[in-house]
């Protein structure tokens, strides 16, 4: 079974990122509806333990991470290319800036604005996850004049790129720069209540954002979460085995290993084999007695890779 399968739920930006990639490729789709809120009973077995969203699975192949899920899709459907106008290799770095700084100011925005109107579980999740262990969403909230500098500056440059007349980032097609940078318009026009109008002074950015939600997500099919699972524990893993002499931590296939996303957000690691190591991923094996065996990958940068 080499169907795409795509955890998500519907308010996730990073999903959306993923799903305007898939829609950039108009490739059919399975759509698994994850709950917004950790336990996520169905996924954990997937990924053993990871809990973001959105999680890619291909039969036994379990992908994290948008980076890690939008690389893959790359490798096996190769046209048309996210990384058109030879843009490959600096495009990562993009998602590197998008992911970061302005991921991390618009998401303080959209918290801090909602201070006083979240559910509390969701703050409490939240604030954790994107704010560390002693996060206060008052104190983002009572900032938001220079959250809100800093989200217009960094549009401000993709407002001067597209100013240019180009249709996309890059030029006359559209690529991963534009899944970047559509999620977190998206994002701050849906989410927080300041939006629409804060977006108005950007023009060709408005405009561009219309082009991109154009493009859609190409053609999804709902599917069970049990479903996903029948899947997973039916197919075995495709990935080879892969190792890297090179390789700055001597990581090699048959390494336990434990792997987390960087910084502070109380993500739980993930244990496994590994199966596969490069410059730009690591995938692990392990077994779940609901899944059976699977290869779960994550990109390299971003990630905390200890041996076990
Ligand atoms: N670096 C990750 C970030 C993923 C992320 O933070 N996603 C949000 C949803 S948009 C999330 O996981 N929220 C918590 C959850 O869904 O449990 C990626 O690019 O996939």
């Amino acid at each position: 079974m080499n169907d795409v399968i795509l955890h998500h739920y519907p308010q996730s930006p990073v999903s959306e990122k993923v799903r305007i990639g898939l829609g950039i490729k108009s490739l059919d789709w399975l759509s698994v509806e994850i709950p917004r809120l950790p336990p996520k009973p169905d996924l954990m077995p997937l990924t053993g333990g990871y809990r973001r969203t959105p999680v890619m699975q291909i039969g036994a192949d379990v992908y994290c991470d948008s980076q890690c899920i939008l690389r893959e899709l790359e490798r096996r459907f190769p046209e048309p290319s996210l990384c058109p106008e030879g843009a490959a290799g600096m495009v990562w770095g993009v998602g590197r800036w998008i992911d970061g700084a302005l991921f991390d100011h618009s998401v303080g925005l959209v918290l801090g604005a909602a201070a006083d109107s979240l559910p509390a579980d969701f703050a409490r999740d939240r604030g954790r996850l994107y704010l560390g262990p002693d996060h206060d969403l008052k104190r983002v909230q009572a900032d938001l004049p220079h959250i809100v500098a800093q989200i217009r500056g960094q549009l401000g440059w993709i407002e001067q790129r597209l100013e240019t007349g180009r249709r996309f980032i890059l030029g006359e097609r559209p690529g991963l720069p534009d899944a970047l940078a559509y999620h977190l318009v998206w994002f701050l026009r849906g989410r927080w209540a300041g939006g629409p109008a804060f977006l108005s002074q950007f023009p060709a950015l408005e405009a561009w954002e219309q082009r991109v939600a154009e493009i859609g997500h190409g053609r999804s099919t709902p599917l069970s979460a049990a479903a996903a699972l029948d899947i997973a524990r039916a197919a075995e893993p495709q990935t080879p085995e892969s190792e890297d002499p090179l390789d700055p931590q001597g990581l090699a296939p048959g390494r336990a290993v434990r792997v987390r996303p960087e910084g502070d957000g109380g993500d739980p690691e993930v244990e496994g084999v590994v199966r596969l190591v490069d410059r730009e991923r690591i995938a692990v094996l392990r077994e779940d007695p609901r899944a059976g065996r699977l290869c779960v990958h994550f990109p390299r940068v971003g990630y905390r890779v200890t041996p076990a």
